[in-house]
């Protein structure tokens, strides 16, 4: 709309009423159709599609093997608890529940981390892993000051770079992923990240990368932080998957942590939507690592200052599940016990996936399956194939060929190897 108005005001009087009288009767012709989301558009076509074999393998959303979606039995125990309490609704803090970011960060650094116990890192809630990166870069906006460049991995979460744009910063590209090898290029990233300008700022999936399927080594994480700190890159990472790579919490923290040791200050954005299966209740998190507990302090008083005008504060429900489980021993062994059972269901249905690709004949290499971890499978599966599944199989995934291996299930999964290979020998 500001366009608009800023157009009519170059525009002179007499075609300025004229504007206005077009207007009046629809306010809203010259919108155009805007094209669905990459990823939720996906979900929006499934709804309709009346076939009773459809698959929705879109978006990232963890189901159980019957395709429902799945309460977590800790979540399940946390919320009776919660309302046995008789808790208010009052307003949260701008910067979200105390005791839901401290438990956050903790478990983001580890309960030991020196960080936390040292004042040197601020947190704030935010609206699922969505809303903590939107915060993040808006704060980098307004102090990151040194270079405006955001590098995202080639390829990355299709929404990174709308967030990044309307945070007004610029996003660019470092190679990540080789096609050839369906793993991890590390020659090109080096040579990527040797090439980007002192101050800029690099975005890091901190596990079970999305789309690829494809994370670091242990060993290749130490030589990136190593580059990343001689090259002076300040490192974002977003954490949307802590557990759901190794079905480990503080393994799948690795990176993280590793790069707090080496001295690194990060930015992390973390969420609770697939770990906890909170996705509507868009629990998340926001964190700076500081170089002292004031710096701390001031960074949150203005990050607090951009919350205001966006939503205030944030809600109160998801924050409280966390807190309660992550405050609870019981509740969060039960948790972790969750948490393994999702990644361990997926790791199978990976195995499922591929002997049944290969009793169907398949003379492909579908090795990557089960070498990719996380919630996705970077398929290979090209857009042409992509359709076909879609149009001659009612089985949804995104255009880039990655399926959503938490929507299959055993009952699924003998017809999805069935019509991967029909759409791609
Ligand atoms: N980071 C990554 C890497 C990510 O895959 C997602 C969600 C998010 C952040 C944000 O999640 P939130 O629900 O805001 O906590 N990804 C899945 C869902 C989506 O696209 O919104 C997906 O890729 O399917």
């Amino acid at each position: 709309m500001s366009m608009s108005v800023r157009g009519c005001r170059l525009l002179g009087r007499s075609t300025l009423t004229n504007n206005i009288a077009v207007r009046a009767s629809s306010w809203w012709s010259h919108v155009e159709m805007g094209p669905p989301d990459a990823i939720l558009g996906v979900t929006e076509a499934y709804k309709k599609d009346t076939n009773s074999k459809k698959i929705n393998l879109g978006v990232g959303a963890y189901r159980d093997d019957n395709g429902k979606p799945f309460i977590l039995p800790s979540v399940l125990k946390a919320e009776h608890n919660i309302i046995s309490k008789g808790l208010d609704h009052e307003y949260a803090p701008i910067s979200g529940s105390a005791e839901f970011c401290k438990g956050s960060i903790s478990l983001a650094l580890g309960d030991n981390s020196e960080q936390v116990s040292s004042g040197l890192s601020c947190t704030v809630q935010a609206i699922s892993g969505t809303g903590a990166l939107r915060i993040g870069f808006a704060f980098l906006s307004a102090f990151h000051t040194i270079d405006r460049g955001v590098y995202l991995p080639t390829p990355s979460w299709g929404n990174h770079t709308p967030i990044i744009k309307h945070s007004g910063l610029v996003p660019k590209a470092y190679r990540y992923y080789d096609p050839k090898t369906c793993g991890f290029d590390m020659k090109g990233a080096l040579e990527d990240i040797n090439q980007m300008p002192t101050g800029s700022i690099i975005l890091l999936h901190a596990c079970a990368h999305n789309p690829t399927g494809v994370d670091p080594t242990a060993e290749q994480w130490a030589e990136l932080s190593q580059v990343i700190k001689k090259r002076r890159l300040f490192p974002f990472f977003d954490m949307a998957y802590q557990g759901f790579a190794s079905g480990d919490v503080a393994k799948d923290a690795q990176a993280v942590r590793m790069f707090l040791k080496d001295g690194h200050h990060i930015g992390l954005a973390q969420s609770f939507a697939k770990n906890m299966g909170l996705y509507g209740e868009r629990a998340g998190a926001f964190s700076l690592v500081t170089g002292s507990p004031e710096e701390a302090k001031r960074t949150l008083s203005q990050i607090k200052i951009i919350i205001r005008p966006m939503y205030s504060n944030p809600p109160i429900h998801g924050a409280r599940i966390v807190s309660e489980i992550l405050g609870d021993a019981s509740l969060k062994a039960q948790w972790l016990t969750d948490v393994k059972g999702m990644a361990d269901r997926i790791i199978s249905m990976r195995v499922a996936l591929q002997n049944n690709l290969k009793k169907e004949g398949s003379q492909r290499d579908w090795s990557h399956i089960t070498d990719q971890i996380g919630m996705f499978c970077f398929t290979g599966l090209n857009k042409d194939q992509v359709e076909k599944l879609t149009k001659d199989f009612s089985i949804y995934l995104t255009k880039d060929g990655r399926i959503s291996v938490a929507g299959v299930t055993s009952k699924n999964v003998e017809y999805l190897a069935h019509a991967m290979h029909q759409v791609s020998k």
